[in-house]
């Protein structure tokens, strides 16, 4: 059974990738288990890219470290971010890095609430979007993209989730991705979308 090595240092991430992933009968191991740590330069210009970027990168250093795993795992990666129309697709691929990667996500949400003061509804439109890129052993590789439509609201609220879903508002809910179950979420996120296209790909090659 192939396994997969999922590029991410992102503990929150990792915990959505797992449970969508779940149905495919493959062992999910992170960077970390599989010992690979490093800071990989996400050089790219879009999320495919730089998605592309980390899952060859740690593929790379797996084989230095792990041939025996490497020759085993599918490597994959997940590059994400939102983009809000109103600030011509900000903060888009820099999402983790908005404000500094040492800023809380209380700090990096309220600005951005800030920055669309007395923006009305229809120009609060945004999107979360992931890409997810997967290599193979035999250095064969290709990639999915997942959207999730919405807008940003007024003000932070939820608690579940991470990052920028306690602003992102889904009018057909009435409530943020941060308001929403895991399950509910995974069932309509980007990450969700991208990742089953993706699981669908990978029971044709395995
Ligand atoms: P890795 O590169 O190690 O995977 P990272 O957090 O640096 O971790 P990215 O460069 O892909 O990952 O940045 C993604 C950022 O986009 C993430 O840190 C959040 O700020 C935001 N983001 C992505 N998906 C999100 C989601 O489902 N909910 C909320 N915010 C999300």
């Amino acid at each position: 059974m192939m396994k997969i090595v999922f590029a991410t240092g992102n503990k929150d991430k990792l915990r959505e990738v797992r449970e969508i992933l779940s149905g495919l009968s493959c062992e999910v191991i992170s960077m970390k288990e599989a010992g690979v740590d490093g800071d990989i330069e996400e050089n790219g210009t879009t999320f495919s890219e730089n998605s592309m970027i980390k899952a060859k990168s740690v593929a790379e250093l797996l084989k230095g470290k792990n041939p025996e795993l490497a020759a085993e795992s599918i490597v994959m990666a997940d590059d994400s971010g939102l983009e809000i129309d109103y600030l011509n697709g900000e903060p888009g691929i820099y999402s983790a890095r908005y404000m500094g990667h040492d800023t809380s996500y209380t700090e990096k949400n309220n600005n951005l609430i800030g920055r669309l003061e007395g923006v009305p509804d229809e120009k609060r439109s945004a999107r979360f979007v992931c890409a997810i890129s997967a290599v193979f052993p035999n250095g064969e590789a290709f990639g999915t993209v997942g959207k999730m439509e919405g807008r940003i609201g007024y003000e932070i609220s939820g608690s579940n989730g991470f990052g920028y879903d306690p602003i992102f508002f889904l009018p057909e809910y009435g409530k943020t991705s941060a308001e929403l179950s895991e399950a509910e979420k995974n069932a309509i996120s980007h990450r969700g979308k991208a990742l089953r296209e993706m699981a669908a790909l990978l029971k044709e090659k395995l």
